[in-house]
């Protein structure tokens, strides 16, 4: 068992020499950190021609924070392993694992450098048509295929067991469910915001919301999440939709992905007020966001019981109507979800840059406002809409 050591620049080198797997035997060789995530290093690792891979090692704590928050190393295991899960079952949007070494927390991946991480290309206003419809069918795919309705029921304990990630899960627990609703050292917002924080962590009809979005994700193992669907996880460019990042992925609530993900699109909308000055500009990107935020409900939805029409393997969950209802809970679950990542990153720990690069103070602080406002209502609206059609209107409702 190779001992962990933390790689510099030479040492990835030089441990993807000594693998001898993915260049040529004389390859001029050069190595690269460029990391700017919360958690990991990130190297490419290139050759003369171009050639290059991506080798991702995890560090014994939280980058962001430093020493003092000690992660368990066991997280390179279950990113690679949700990865090769998922690409199995949704190839063309999972970014393909090359090698794993769990002893060094190591993964080799494709190099998706030649795509662009969708936060940056947002924040630029650029636009991807196929957005709305690509996460849809990477998120129905990948929880079709990993949830009671296809597995066998031994087989789904077997990998609930095998994807418990209880550390990565407390973060997120904390971090979305905890921090923002009370006072906490980790709350990060400026002290104009407090009477917008207090408002929400004295909404005791808020609170409870709150609190069964967390139970849920305690304690609902309906698939294999990806469990960190920001915008910062996905590569995109016109042609394709790539997911990365997997690390917090867990047996959980199908809603928290696609929360997250609507939730994300919903920060850049907000942060696109204090972004694009010209009003048409910015009403075309808003509502490029919105039209992918109902691709996407529609094409989950449609993707997810076409899926469960065809392949459902219990007996008792293919009684009519069962998918649909189950759907329908889903969605409702994602928009409470939604709003409690627009919360948690509007006075958590972990902020976006859509929302922290404007720099005007004072219109930064009215998109937060927004952000909190939007957040909130949508937690406490959630359960009063009943498809998709229902949850997009409260959506735009809201936004407008
Ligand atoms: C300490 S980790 C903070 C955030 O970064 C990750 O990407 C997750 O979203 C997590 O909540
Ligand atoms: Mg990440």
């Amino acid at each position: 068992m190779a001992d962990y050591i933390a790689f510099d620049n030479a040492q990835a080198l030089n441990y993807i020499e000594q693998l001898g797997e993915f260049f040529e035997p004389n390859a001029q060789l050069t190595c690269n950190e460029f990391g700017d995530g919360n958690l990991n290093l990130v190297f490419r690792i290139a050759d003369q021609n171009g050639n290059s891979i991506i080798l991702k090692q995890a560090l014994p704590y939280a980058r962001c924070v430093g020493e003092s928050w000690p992660l368990t190393l066991d997280r390179a295991r279950i990113e690679a392993s949700v990865l090769e899960k998922h690409g199995l079952v949704c190839e063309q949007h999972t970014a393909k694992v090359l090698h794993t070494n769990n002893d060094l927390a190591v993964t080799v991946l494709e190099d998706l450098g030649h795509m662009a991480i969708l936060r940056g290309e947002l924040n630029q206003a650029k636009t991807f048509t196929r957005l709305g419809t690509d996460v849809a069918t990477y998120l129905a795919t990948s929880s079709f295929y990993h949830s009671d309705f296809y597995l066998e029921p031994a087989e789904k304990k077997a990998l609930v067991q095998e994807f418990t990630n209880p550390e990565l899960c407390s973060i997120t627990e904390e971090l979305f469910f905890d921090d923002p609703y009370r006072t906490s050292e980790r709350n990060n917002y400026p002290a104009e915001l407090e009477a917008d924080a207090q408002r929400l962590q004295q909404s005791p009809q808020l609170l409870r919301q709150v609190a069964q979005l967390k139970s849920l994700f305690f304690s609902a193992p309906q698939s294999l999440l990806h469990g960190d669907v920001h915008t910062g996880s996905i590569f995109v460019d016109q042609n394709s939709t790539k997911l990365i990042d997997p690390e917090f992925g867990f047996f959980g609530p199908i809603g928290f992905d696609l929360g997250s993900f609507i939730g994300n699109l919903l920060l850049n909308y907000c942060a696109q007020n204090g972004r694009i000055k010209e009003t048409p500009k910015r009403r075309q990107m808003q509502s490029y966001l919105l039209t992918q935020i109902q691709l996407c409900l529609n094409d989950f939805e449609s993707i997810w019981l076409t899926l469960a029409a065809q392949h459902t393997r219990d007996l008792a969950l293919q009684a009519p109507g069962y998918a649909q209802q189950f759907i329908e809970q889903i969605i409702q679950d994602a928009l409470g979800y939604a709003g409690t990542e627009l919360i948690r990153r509007t006075i958590g720990l972990a902020h976006v840059v859509d929302i922290d690069g404007i720099e005007d103070d004072s219109t930064r602080l009215q998109v937060q406002k927004q952000t909190l406002l939007l957040g909130e209502q949508l937690i406490l609206h959630a359960e009063e809409c009943e498809n998709k059609e229902s949850a997009y209107q409260l959506i735009v409702s809201l936004v407008q």
